[in-house]
Order: C-alpha cells, then structure tokens, then sequence
C-alpha cells in the first residue's frame, strides 16, 4: 500500500467513525428519553411498562451487503437514505398494552418523528412473528451541525421476544432452509405465545383494579415516597400540617 493509499484509508477510516457515531448519539439520546418515561411511568403509575432494552449497531458489513441488496450506491448520503435499520433499539414489555402505550408516549414528543409503524402485533407475519416496528427520526446535536438520525425500535412482549430469537436462531442454524415439520411447530408456539399474552393481561388487569380498590380504602403507605430506588418519609412537620387541615375541615 503506498502512502497515498494509507492516507485515503486513515481519512475513510474517520468518516465512516464519524457516520456511525452519529447513529450511536441517536441511540443514547433514545434510550435516555425511555429511561425518563420508565421512572416517570413508576412513580405515577406505581408500575414499569418496560422489562428492558437493547440497542445494537448495524455492522459495516451487514450495512454493505443490505445496500448492494437495495441497488443504492456506495456513498454516506446514499447509506443514510437506504439503510434505516443501522440504529436498533428492542423494547420489552411485560404486556401487550404497553407496547401501544410506549408508542402513544413516543409519538407525543416534539423532536421526534415517526416515520413508519408497522404493527406485526395486529397483523402477524405467516410465520407467527410479532412485534411492533417504529421508525423514528431523533435529532442529534454535534459540535458544528444538528443531523436528523433514524432508528428503528422494535417493541415487543417477554413472549413475543423469546420466540424471535428462537426463531431466529433456528433460521441461522438452517441456514435459511427450516424444515416444514419446524416451521408448524414454530407457528404453534407463535400462537400459543400469543395466547399467553391475552392471558397475562387479563390477570394484570385483576391485579391493577384490586390495588386500585385497596388504594380506594387508604391501605397503601401514603407516608413516604421514592425516588431513584431511595425510600424518604415525608417529614413530620407536614404530616401534622395536614392532620391540622383535616381536623379543621371536620370541624366545620
Ligand atoms: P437484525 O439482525 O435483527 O437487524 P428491511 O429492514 O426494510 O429491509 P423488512 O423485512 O421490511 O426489511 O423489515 P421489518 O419487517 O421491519 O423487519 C426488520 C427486522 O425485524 C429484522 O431485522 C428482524 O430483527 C425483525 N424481524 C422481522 N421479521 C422477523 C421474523 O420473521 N423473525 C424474527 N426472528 N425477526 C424478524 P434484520 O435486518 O432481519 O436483522
């Protein structure tokens, strides 16, 4: 390789850095604003929606071989145009439900836009598949520019997720050739997936109107409060403020 070589390799080596970067920015930005929600969500819900999540980066690889699929050329502009899935951010839920809810909460913040949904939940692929695909537009804020960077986040159901990465993995294994014997019994335990979720819902609903209820009747410890996993009484000067006003009030 001769020096001249060495350089356009040194410069494509910190553009393409550059590139990826963005949709690395893209993702924390993404992840922090789910982050908010979840403790919002806890304290004023007293429940998280969300399991977990994982964000991953498209290889260069993997982004070179979908773009030779997708006809487009071998230039940044034309990567970001073709290739919406290099920022991925999976999203799991404890219910079916929630998935919209996080959807609704995502879809009402200003700097973002969402540029796709599709919803496998309400329409399963053939092969059983289900999950919810969002793709959205985050801004990222850099030294000298504001880009807007797409991401594609995957919400889904504990139950819907462990069968797509079996199902996933049995595909590897085959490489891409499942035997049809496979393919029904992978459909079967889609469905059954599936049915688990109803399930769980129904009873989260049982359990969500019960605590209601016991809320109703004062049972919960309204003394204290939490915040960052950190328990604080409230303090006893307003505790007796309170118990003054009450007293007052049934005195009237
Ligand atoms: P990876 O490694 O997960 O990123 P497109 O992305 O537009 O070319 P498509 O099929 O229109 O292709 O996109 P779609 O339907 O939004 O699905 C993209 C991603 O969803 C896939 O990414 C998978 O992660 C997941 N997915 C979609 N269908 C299935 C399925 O049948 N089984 C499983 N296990 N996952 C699925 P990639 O790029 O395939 O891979």
């Amino acid at each position: 390789m001769n020096a001249l070589q060495v350089q356009q390799l040194k410069q494509f080596k910190h553009d393409i850095t550059r590139f990826m970067m963005m949709y690395k920015f893209a993702l924390d930005a993404l992840e922090t604003k789910i982050e908010i929600l979840k403790e919002e969500f806890q304290l004023l819900h007293d429940y998280n929606p969300i399991e977990h999540t994982k964000s991953r980066l498209k290889s260069p690889e993997s982004i070179m071989k979908k773009l030779m699929r997708k006809g487009g050329d071998f230039s940044f502009h034309s990567i970001k145009y073709h290739i919406q899935d290099i920022a991925g951010l999976r999203i799991t839920c404890s219910f079916r439900s929630d998935i919209y809810r996080i959807v609704d909460m995502l879809g009402n913040q200003r700097d973002l836009t969402v540029i796709q949904v599709k919803d496998y939940i309400k329409h399963p692929k053939p092969n059983g598949y289900q999950s919810l695909h969002l793709l959205l537009e985050v801004p990222v804020f850099m030294s000298d520019r504001e880009e807007r960077v797409c991401v594609e986040v995957q919400i889904r159901t504990i139950a819907m997720d462990f069968w797509a990465s079996l199902e996933h993995k049995i595909f590897y294994k085959y490489n891409e050739d499942v035997p049809s014997r496979l393919l029904l019994e992978l459909k079967e335990a889609a469905d059954s997936a599936a049915a688990l979720d109803r399930q769980m819902e129904r009873l989260h609903r049982e359990i969500e109107e019960l605590k209601e209820e016991r809320a109703g009747h004062g049972e919960d410890d309204v003394q204290q409060i939490v915040i960052n996993n950190q328990q604080f009484a409230l303090p006893s000067v307003l505790l007796e403020l309170i118990g003054e006003t009450a007293a007052g009030e049934r005195s009237k």
